[in-house]
């Protein structure tokens, strides 16, 4: 008999296929009554395919041992909870660094030059009445990384690639990366043109980017978040783009998806972004991938391929 798994959201076709061939699948997520398949299904799932996992879960599931998280961020699973359970949790580390760097690039290059409202301009028949605004370059400037990990160096590699100057702020210094280190993030926002944030979301990075930092950013200053949401206090964000407190802002992640702040539709200073950081068909296919060699890894009685815990 094949082992039965629970999985908690969609994930891509070919993920689901790879799970249908080697599992019996309960789909969390299409369940009219969530609560009766728990019941039903509990004494014999041993792992969980997706996030969105908290200890309430954990509880009614007793025989868990693995939770494969599909992508690198695992904040919509309680570590802390999965550790004091022996729960094991695995992501999808580095098969997105490079889609990840790339939009990263493309946001603040859009953001430059305005790219989204350069089409609408032409779209619209502007063009013919007049020329579009001058903006600024990316070449010469300096960009401050939140977040030098494994994303964070594929950004900084593309933006030296750009011309720009690296700078990074994160709980530790690494001596093996040439970038200046600053132990404070709103004295990296002050030296910083361009504030890139890749750091996890979470408790311990929550609203990191207070009005104090976007503050010190300035308003020559643009923000480009492609990390979580919750790096930043949204309200004060929306708040200084409105004022001019800073320059702009391109985002791929926000507090509260598939909600956005609605007051930022009536912005021109920002690119907004889907959450689509990694979604592409090549990295995404490999997310799905990684998903499943870490349940046959663990199946088969072999090290997890990407544990997080
Ligand atoms: P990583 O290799 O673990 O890098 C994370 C970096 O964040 C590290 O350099 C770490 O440095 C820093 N950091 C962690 N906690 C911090 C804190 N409390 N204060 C300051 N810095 C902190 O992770 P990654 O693979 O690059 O992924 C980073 C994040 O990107 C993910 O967790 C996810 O949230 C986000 N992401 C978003 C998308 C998207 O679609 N938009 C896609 C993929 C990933 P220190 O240890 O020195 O603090
Ligand atoms: C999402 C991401 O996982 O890997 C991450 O941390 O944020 C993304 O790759 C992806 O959008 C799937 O929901």
């Amino acid at each position: 008999m094949p082992e039965e798994i629970l999985q908690t959201h969609k994930l891509l076709d070919r993920c689901e296929r790879s799970l249908a061939e080697r599992f019996t699948v309960h789909k969390l997520h299409e369940a009219a009554d969530k609560q009766a398949l728990i019941r039903d299904i509990s004494p014999r799932i041993r792992a969980i395919a997706g996030g969105n996992v908290d200890a309430a879960l954990m509880d009614k599931l007793p025989r868990l041992e693995l939770i494969a998280n599909f992508g690198v961020g695992y904040d919509s699973i309680d570590t802390k909870a999965a550790r004091e359970r022996k729960i094991r949790v695995t992501n999808t580390p580095n098969v997105l660094n490079d889609a990840m760097a790339e939009i990263t690039i493309g946001l603040m290059v859009a953001l430059a030059r305005r790219i989204p409202q350069a089409d609408q301009f032409v779209r619209q028949g502007k063009w013919l009445k007049g020329s579009f605004p001058l903006l600024s370059e990316l070449n010469g400037k300096t960009v401050g990384i939140l977040g030098l990990g494994r994303i964070g160096k594929e950004v900084a590699a593309r933006a030296q690639a750009m011309k720009m100057r690296v700078v990074y702020h994160g709980r530790n210094r690494q001596p093996n990366e040439p970038f200046i280190y600053y132990d404070n993030l709103a004295d990296m926002a002050r030296d910083a043109d361009w504030l890139v944030l890749i750091a996890p979301g979470g408790k311990s990075t929550e609203k990191i980017v207070n009005r104090d930092v976007l503050t010190a950013l300035g308003p020559e200053g643009f923000l480009v978040n492609v990390g979580r949401g919750t790096l930043v206090d949204e309200p004060v964000l929306v708040e200084m783009l409105q004022s001019g407190g800073i320059a702009g802002a391109a985002l791929d992640v926000f507090e509260k998806e598939p909600t956005v702040p609605e007051a930022l539709f009536a912005l021109d200073n920002v690119v907004l972004s889907p959450h689509q950081g990694s979604a592409t068909h090549q990295t995404r296919n490999k997310m799905g991938d990684l998903v499943v060699a870490n349940l046959d890894a663990h199946f088969a009685g072999e090290p997890l391929l990407s544990a997080v815990v």
